[in-house]
């Protein structure tokens, strides 16, 4: 098999399209048309809202996924006897933790919706459409409202809450075991303060207490991370079992923190902070996922005052990169210099199409959206599996998703963006049928398939931004 591309600019009728070949062959059916991708992007946002906790998912926006209120209980933080409400948020993937290092980066990709798109639309459908407040901002408040309960009076943020051990293949209101926040980390508490900075400033004009009650929290944080500067990652107690989301270089939550203080009260103690990690010798993770955030770090500074030269350096290093690793790869996306597939790889090339979108915003440029517009061709079908990683959408599908209420209904609930192909082969059934295949082809469609075809909400945010960002909201 070979491929081949095929330009269709000229093709000015709104319709449903194949391609007949002369040897008899067809392709799938293709949309050509100007509002193509609204029903997609609706799901893709709505998604969160169908991971809400702690609340009753209403059916007439859930359907079938509609479930009484789950995790009510509090939680015992981890090693004491002390119990806590820390009810809310949403449910992180396809098991019902709630962690605060991925439910930040879900929030800021959120923000940038917002803030870069202008996706300001107020009637998507959530419970609080039609309430003044775009739509974007009051689900990521679902989120803000639960992390702000992960604070502990210190200042410092607990890392997750979820029980012992992952759920059974149960709706989420069947797992009743007793909840655990567990320890405070500095990655947790860095990207609370960041998050919780940049929601000071942009909630001020929708509600004014909530904005300041953020900026205290983010304050508080930082002062405990200030004290803390040298602790260590956070690695799971022995008895849990759950995600972990281990990250032991935190200088990137550091900077991050300190730029969205800085943007939030202009203050240059907070600026000095950031030059000083940034110009200094300590490694920083700069990148746009759960664990290096140095990128949204950089962009807000560029942002908010131009920036520092090393910042706008460091910044337009990345993206000249990654041009040309775009460049270098024939379905047009983005793939690592050692042409290996990661865990969440659609994720990856997700934030390589949103850091495009970003630089243009900083230095307008048609290659940049171009290249943006390749990554998501390549998660809607573009690929060499020819799925839409997008379950719900396109001809060839996700049917399984790794995700206990898909998995408990046997359908799979539509918006949710999969993991997509892993090379490194990191589940059990991964490992028994993809071995023989080429690195870009190692996807299975099957639940037990965790490494390849879970859902997560921070896989789902950049995707959100980058649709937004192409216009691709309708
Ligand atoms: O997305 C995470 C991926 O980058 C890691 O390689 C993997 C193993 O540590 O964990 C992934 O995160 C999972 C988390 O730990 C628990 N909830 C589901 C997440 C997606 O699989
Ligand atoms: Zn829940």
């Amino acid at each position: 098999m070979f491929c081949k591309q095929a330009d269709f600019s000229s093709v000015k009728d709104a319709g449903t399209y194949k391609i007949k070949t002369d040897d008899g062959e067809e392709s799938a059916e293709f949309k050509i048309g100007d509002d193509i991708y609204g029903d997609l992007y609706k799901d893709v946002v709505l998604m969160l809202y169908n991971q809400r906790c702690g609340v009753e998912l209403d059916s007439s926006i859930a359907g079938e996924f509609a479930h009484p209120a789950c995790h009510t209980g509090e939680a015992v933080v981890y090693g004491t006897d002390k119990k806590i409400d820390v009810t809310g948020g949403w449910h992180d993937a396809g098991d019902y933790g709630r962690y605060v290092v991925s439910g930040a980066k879900t929030v800021q990709d959120l923000f940038m919706t917002y803030e870069d798109n202008e996706y300001k639309a107020d009637d998507i459908g959530i419970p609080e459409s039609g309430n003044g407040v775009p739509d974007i901002l009051d689900e990521a408040r679902y989120e803000l409202d639960w992390m702000l309960k992960m604070q502990d009076d210190n200042g410092g943020v607990y890392h997750k809450v979820t029980c012992d051990v992952f759920p059974e293949t149960v709706m989420p209101e069947k797992e009743t075991a007793q909840l655990i926040a567990c320890p405070i980390s500095n990655t947790a508490t860095g990207d609370f303060t960041a998050v919780m900075a940049k929601a000071s400033v942009l909630y001020k004009e929708y509600d004014a207490d909530f904005a300041a009650k953020c900026l205290e929290a983010s304050k508080k944080a930082y002062e405990y991370l200030s004290g803390n500067m040298d602790a260590h990652g956070f690695s799971n107690p022995d008895d849990i079992v759950t995600g972990e989301y281990p990250d032991t270089i935190f200088r990137d939550e550091a900077i991050w923190a300190a730029v969205e203080l800085y943007a939030a009260t202009g203050d240059d103690s907070y600026k000095k902070a950031v030059d000083a990690i940034i110009e200094g010798d300590d490694i920083v993770n700069y990148g746009l996922g759960w664990a290096d955030v140095g990128y949204y770090a950089l962009y807000d500074y560029i942002k908010y005052d131009g920036g520092s030269a090393k910042a706008n350096e460091l910044f337009f290093n990345e993206v000249d990169k990654t041009v040309e690793q775009i460049k270098d790869n024939g379905f047009g996306v983005w793939v690592s210099p050692t042409k290996t597939f990661a865990w969440g790889s659609n994720m990856n090339i997700a934030n390589k199409g949103m850091l495009l979108l970003m630089a243009n915003k900083l230095k307008p440029d048609a290659d940049y959206v171009k290249y943006a517009s390749y990554q998501r061709d390549y998660l809607l079908g573009r690929n060499a599996v020819g799925y839409c990683y997008v379950t719900g959408f396109g001809t060839r599908t996700p049917l399984h998703p790794h995700h206990r209420p898909s998995q408990v209904l046997d359908v799979a609930m539509p918006g949710m963006l999969v993991g997509g192909a892993d090379s490194n082969l990191e589940d059990p059934y991964a490992k028994a049928v993809l071995l023989g295949k080429a690195p870009e082809s190692r996807y299975a469609d099957n639940a037990q398939s965790f490494s390849c075809n879970e859902i997560t909400i921070y896989w789902n945010s950049p995707l959100i931004y980058l649709l937004s960002g192409l216009g691709n909201t309708k």
